[in-house]
Formats: C-alpha cells, structure tokens, sequence
C-alpha cells in the first residue's frame, strides 16, 4: 500500500470545509495513518515548496500556507498518490472538474484548499517533513477485505 501527504489548506478550515474534505477520503475508501491540525511555520513551508522558490507566486505561496492552522494527514490505499490527486483536481479551482475536491468547492487558482504528494519520492519527503516515524499509525481495519478484492493476492 501507498502513503501520500495531504494538507487541508488554510481556505478548508475558514471556510468550514475541513470535514467534508476529509470524509471524501474516507468514503473512498483511503486509510488514515496519521491526522492533525498544525499552523505551519514559514521555515517548514519554505522547505516545503523549496522546489518553487525561483517562482513568480512562492512569495503568496508561502503567506498563504503560513496564515493560518491546516490539517495534515497521511492516506493509505493502493495507488494513494493518483487516487488522491485525481480526487483534487486541477491546480486550479477555476480550471477543476465538477466532482472533484477543487472542482466542487472553489473558486480561486491560488487559494486552492488542498496539497497532495505529486509522487513517491515527493511523498517520502513531504511525510518526513510534517510526521515523526512514532506518528504514523499501522493498523487493522476490519472494512479493508471489503474496500479491496485480496482474491488474487493482490488489491484489485
Ligand atoms: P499542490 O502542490 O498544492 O498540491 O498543488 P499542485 O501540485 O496541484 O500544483 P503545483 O505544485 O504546480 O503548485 C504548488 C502550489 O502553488 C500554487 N500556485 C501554483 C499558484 O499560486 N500560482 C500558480 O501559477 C501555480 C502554478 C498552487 C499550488
């Protein structure tokens, strides 16, 4: 199974959309491993989007994220980070498809409510830079035999 980090953004928790958010991942079917509500500090974010810093927009960036407390949480599932990203949307609200998480609850290209790992190194980076290893939680579910078909020994 895959993990992948997504952040609820600043915009999901002011504007009451936290909970809804988090139960699409949880309806999909995704696995919890790690969860909590932090304020980013401007040092964790500019290690975070250190791939952006020579960009037009870092600057926003970097007051957005800061400004004020986001969720944090680690999904679990098979394929995580293309499921997840797919469940997003495009970068831009303007821009998402309807059913999508951006498509369906905003409006702006910058203030763009979630954050998710774009790939597996991204992924191992990110959660090592939000999680301490104690953070992350394995455990049974019992709704898993029936999220995944384990008839081949594979998910399916
Ligand atoms: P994140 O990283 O937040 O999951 O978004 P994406 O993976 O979909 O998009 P990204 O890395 O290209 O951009 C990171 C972050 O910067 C904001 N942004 C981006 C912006 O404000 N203006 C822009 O023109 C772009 C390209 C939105 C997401």
């Amino acid at each position: 199974m895959e993990r992948t980090l997504i952040i609820l953004k600043p915009d999901s928790l002011q504007r009451g959309l936290a909970g809804r958010i988090i139960t699409r991942f949880e309806e999909k079917g995704f696995q919890f491993a790690a969860l909590k509500l932090m304020r980013v500090s401007r040092e964790l974010a500019e290690k975070h989007y250190a791939v952006h810093k020579e960009k037009p927009f870092y600057p926003r960036l970097i007051e957005y994220i800061t400004s004020s407390p986001v969720v944090v949480a680690v999904l679990q599932g098979n394929n995580a980070i293309a499921v997840s990203r797919k469940m997003m949307g495009a970068t831009f609200g303007s821009k998402a498809e309807p059913g999508t998480i951006r498509g369906d609850f905003g409006m702006s290209n910058s203030f763009n409510l979630i954050h998710g790992s774009d790939s597996p190194e991204a992924a191992q980076f990110e959660i090592g830079l939000y999680f301490r290893p104690d953070e992350l939680l394995a455990y049974e579910r019992a709704s898993e035999r029936w999220i995944y078909d384990m008839s081949g020994g594979e998910p399916e």
